[in-house]
């Protein structure tokens, strides 16, 4: 049992350039108008807020050529080093570091910085695989593709580190996929990145599913990395993102799985780092996504319901 109380480092990570539609990049802002810093608190753990990361505004970018397979790969990289370091810095001061997207390209950074700490594995819980490349995309939106990144998988030309796996494909696991790219789908199904889908949910229940999830992420490693995608969620509790998909887990499942998480952290002190991502507030109503996210932040750090 944890004695001393933990305290969350936000970091805002307002990068937009992995994804198509606009407004992502106001997620950060949407999250803490939803008043994260108070969710957490009544979770019982303190929260700074270390305010932004500077990102380059798309419209101060090259336009990338028709035929770009990874869109703004350089700039994303740019954004993803620093904030690898801040990651590493926060984890180093005894924090728990939480980004908050921005899209999902945001992991590239986060979960590079909480594996230069220590191993780690990673819960990715999103509708889609995140696992294409810039050979696979049918998008060139990368986004798409920071699992593969973070694993080891394909092409990335100019992000040397992607040539070694930052986390084991063993102790990855996505939960909750419905949407898979074709040539994404056969390169999980040939990886050991394990893939619990909404049938898996439907069928054994949220809660069996996670402490699967659990069992395998943290095997051999010394802690984890959670990645929540809003669009897990389906559409009608979370409206606002750019790739809804129908057919996602509902309030009260997103809640359990979390607190699952909350609850093997609690035994064993497992968790290192988070990302919170793909909120679009101009997509969304009365910042109702962001309000989503903020209660599943506190929800993971251990938020009791009675
Ligand atoms: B998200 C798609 N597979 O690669 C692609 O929201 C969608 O971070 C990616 O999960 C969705 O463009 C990325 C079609
Ligand atoms: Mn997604
Ligand atoms: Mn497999
Ligand atoms: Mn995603």
């Amino acid at each position: 049992n944890r004695s001393t109380t933990r305290t969350v480092r936000l970091l805002g990570a307002p990068l937009d350039l992995g994804a198509d539609r606009r407004g992502v990049d106001i997620g950060p802002r949407a999250i803490r108008y939803a008043d994260i810093a108070a969710e957490l608190e009544a979770a019982g753990v303190s929260c700074t807020d270390f305010g932004d990361l500077r990102v380059p505004r798309l419209e101060q970018c090259d336009a990338p050529d028709t035929e770009d397979d990874a869109k703004y790969l350089d700039e994303i990289a740019g954004v993803t080093d620093e904030l690898t370091t801040e990651v590493a810095d926060a984890i180093a001061d005894g924090d728990v570091p939480i980004a908050l997207g921005g899209d999902h390209a945001t992991a590239m950074g986060t979960i590079r910085g909480a594996a230069r700490a220590a191993d780690i594995g990673v819960l990715w819980f999103d509708a889609h695989g995140d696992y294409n490349t810039p050979n696979t995309s049918p998008s060139g939106n990368v986004h798409g593709m920071p699992l593969a990144a973070v694993t080891g998988y394909g092409e990335f030309d100019d992000l040397d580190w992607t040539a070694t796996p930052t986390v084991a494909p063993s102790n990855t696991v996505i939960v909750g996929a419905r949407r898979l790219d074709d040539a994404e789908r056969l390169a999980l199904e040939e990886s050991d990145v394990t893939v619990f889908t909404m049938l898996d949910i439907d069928e054994r229940g949220i809660t069996a599913v996670v402490e699967d999830a659990l069992d395998i992420a943290t095997d051999g490693v010394d802690g984890i990395h959670v990645s929540l995608d809003l669009d897990w969620l389906d559409p009608t509790v979370a409206p606002g993102v750019g790739t809804p998909v129908r057919g996602g887990v509902e309030y009260r499942e997103a809640h359990a799985a979390l607190e699952c998480v909350a609850n093997r952290d609690r035994d064993a002190g497992l968790l290192r780092s988070a990302d919170i991502v793909e909120v679009n507030p101009i997509l969304d109503r009365n910042n109702r996504t962001a309000e989503v996210a903020a209660e599943l932040a506190a929800s993971l750090l251990g938020k009791q319901i009675a």
